[in-house]
């Protein structure tokens, strides 16, 4: 199993989930290790047994999917939700079952390989060839599990994948399953209510892997960096796994740069220590630096046994003042998205095209930082960002802990876990500058004092090096928790949800809620982490109604002016709900979806796409952002 294997959970729709194994780092090719794929079209299938358990106790892990009943074809990565024209299938809660087949290389016989999932969403169980080989807790983090007693060398494989979407009080995101009895429904019917504003999608959501390493292994890589004038000195941790006996291993670090030469200057040969690049180019985001954005090294990881992995990184620091967020020492403002990583067909599938989609447009919107609103995104996803230069504020998927009940000690702990596998997951990434560890809780709550205190602590012990926050709904008078973290964040939506269709109230409301954060924590700096309207593309009045594109550009039109106020003193940045629309549940408030994006769904800009790109590209330009 993998080195990072947390304790025991929670009991839903039948299944004890034991074992919770966070993979760590990313697989990558080396002299040493060979990475396959395992995507493709695999076999489905829903359990619509009345108990949603009927396929644990008839075990279909046990032979070929296709033995329990009819298969359908479905694509790995992707949410399975939208792909049939099955609406049964698009709202299913229960477990989804997935099959491949696959062979691993005789030559690998003794080596170690592992199976790892990007992510599956909700709780998974994967079994080789009918023997469950690991569990997973928790959507949007990787985990992964040694499989040799598993596989056969000789012959095909059976890889069976178990996939449970249901939200309780105690998931992240948390929700809840109501039950209705009656004549009035039909029977045994119950549905998940979900307390945030996105769809649930469901599935093998990344890629999945199969690599094989040497026995004795780099099992975990950390790298931290500060800048001395010209040079950048790295600060490096290697973990091995493995037993080697009784002689310990060697290793042998170097430094890369991005062309492939080597920086060091002599071997380095411990497990631990400070390497010193001379002149060293210094990651950058791409608006500070516009010749030479995302600047990456690579440190590489030589082990006497024969292992070879390469960790990317960056030299760079951040630090939150009391009113500046600092990138090598130098004040930076977020010119930001807030995002979802959902689109048509696919869901929250990865999805390479999309990725680089994201990027053109958010380039092309001027925009310097995202937030990873409301979940971990893809580390494919993560790579451009680090390699393109684009800041990233990396939140957690705690989002809509509203309830008493979500505040719980099983709570509390998951929250915790999914902290230390985000932080395992994004700590050497460069372009990630803050950790969120939640949206819009209830941090008004008495109950959400203590908690987010242990999360916040536990966090900051797992990275001491980035600023934390979290996206506040409250106001300064009754929130609880910015106490504990080092930029306020905030969610503000007047003129939409509050005195709705008025803009002229915008400015005054902006301004005074910023003062009174400011009143009380005037030692940390503010961020804008959402502000936004819902807009149908196409749909125009003038004078502007709500829900068309000119009330868009009106409405933010008079959030920016409150901005160029503060952005001069102690606000750090503005992020527009949202980069693009996107799928929620169906509800009245909802025109298929949430429709506060800057561009629509397929990612073609809407009028406020081109008020924000003149925007951020006017500030960039007139600031000290620039260099
Ligand atoms: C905020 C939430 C976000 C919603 C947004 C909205 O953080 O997830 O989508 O409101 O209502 O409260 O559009």
């Amino acid at each position: 199993m993998a080195a990072e294997c947390l304790p025991p959970s929670l009991l839903i729709l039948g299944l004890a989930v034991s074992v919770v194994c966070a993979g760590s780092l990313y697989p990558r090719d080396s002299e040493s290790r060979v990475v396959k794929t395992l995507d493709g079209i695999w076999d489905f299938r829903a359990d619509y047994s009345n108990s949603r358990n009927d396929s644990f106790q008839h075990s279909w892990w046990s032979q070929p999917l296709s033995a329990s009943g009819d298969v359908m074809p479905m694509p790995v990565p992707s949410s399975y939700n939208d792909i049939y024209n099955d609406k049964a299938l698009r709202d299913f809660v229960g477990w989804v079952w997935y099959e491949t087949q696959f062979f691993v290389p005789s030559d690998w016989r003794d080596q170690r390989v592992v199976l790892r999932l990007g992510s599956a969403h909700y709780y998974a169980v994967v079994w080789v060839n009918g023997q469950e080989v690991m569990r997973h807790d928790g959507g949007h983090l990787p985990f992964e599990g040694e499989v040799n007693s598993a596989v056969n060398f000789n012959g095909p494989n059976r890889l069976t994948v178990a996939v449970n979407n249901t939200l309780l009080a105690t998931t992240l995101p948390p929700g809840s399953l109501s039950f209705h009895g009656g004549a009035k429904y039909p029977p045994h019917y119950f549905v998940q209510n979900v307390q945030m504003d996105f769809f649930n999608y469901a599935g093998i959501h990344r890629h999945v892997h199969l690599y094989v390493t040497p026995r004795v292994y780099v099992d975990d890589v950390t790298i931290t960096t500060s800048i001395n004038g010209n040079n950048g000195e790295v600060n490096y941790t290697i973990t091995l796994g493995g037993s080697s006996g009784d002689s310990p291993p060697g290793v042998e670090i170097s430094v890369e740069d991005r062309d492939g030469n080597t920086v060091t200057s002599h071997p380095v040969t411990s497990l631990t220590g400070t390497v010193e690049v001379n002149n060293a180019r210094f990651w950058w985001p791409w608006t500070m630096k516009p010749s030479d954005p995302g600047y990456m090294y690579t440190l590489k990881v030589n082990v006497s046994t024969g292992d070879v992995y390469r960790q990317m990184f960056g030299i760079r620091t951040v630090q939150a003042t009391d009113s500046q967020l600092l990138i090598n020492s130098k004040p930076f403002y977020c010119l930001g998205v807030a995002k979802h990583e959902d689109a048509d067909i696919r869901g929250k599938g990865l999805d390479y095209p999309l990725i680089a989609r994201d990027f053109v447009m958010i380039k092309w919107l001027g925009a310097n930082c995202f937030r990873t609103s409301h979940y971990p995104y893809s580390e494919e996803m993560m790579d451009q960002a680090d390699q393109q230069g684009v800041v990233v504020i990396d939140e957690s998927p705690a989002v809509g802990i509203k309830k008493a009940e979500n505040f719980g000690a099983v709570s509390l702990s998951h929250h915790k876990d999914v902290m230390t596998e985000l932080v395992q997951r994004d700590k050497n990434r460069p372009s990630v500058v803050m950790w969120s560890v939640a949206n819009e809780p209830s941090s008004n709550m008495q109950q959400a004092e203590p908690y987010f205190k242990d999360v916040i602590q536990h966090t900051r012990q797992l990275d001491p090096t980035r600023p934390i926050t979290f996206a506040t709904m409250h106001a300064a008078s009754d929130d609880r928790v910015v106490q504990f973290v080092d930029v306020i964040s905030i969610n503000r939506y007047y003129g939409w949800y509050t005195d709705t269709g008025h803009t002229e109230v915008i400015q005054g409301h902006l301004s005074d809620d910023l003062k009174s954060w400011r009143n009380k924590h005037h030692d940390k700096p503010i961020l804008i982490t959402e502000y936004g309207a819902d807009t149908i593309a196409g749909m125009h009045e003038e004078p502007s109604f709500v829900f068309t594109e000119e009330y868009q550009t009106d409405f933010m039109s008079e959030y920016h002016k409150t901005f160029d106020t503060y952005r001069a003193q102690y606000l750090v940045g503005e992020m527009v709900w949202n980069f693009a629309d996107f799928m929620t549940v169906e509800g009245v408030r909802r025109v298929v979806g949430n429709r506060k994006g800057v561009l629509t769904r397929q990612r073609q800009p809407k009028a406020a796409g081109h008020l924000l790109r003149a925007r951020y590209l006017k500030v960039a330009n007139t600031t000290w952002h620039t260099t």
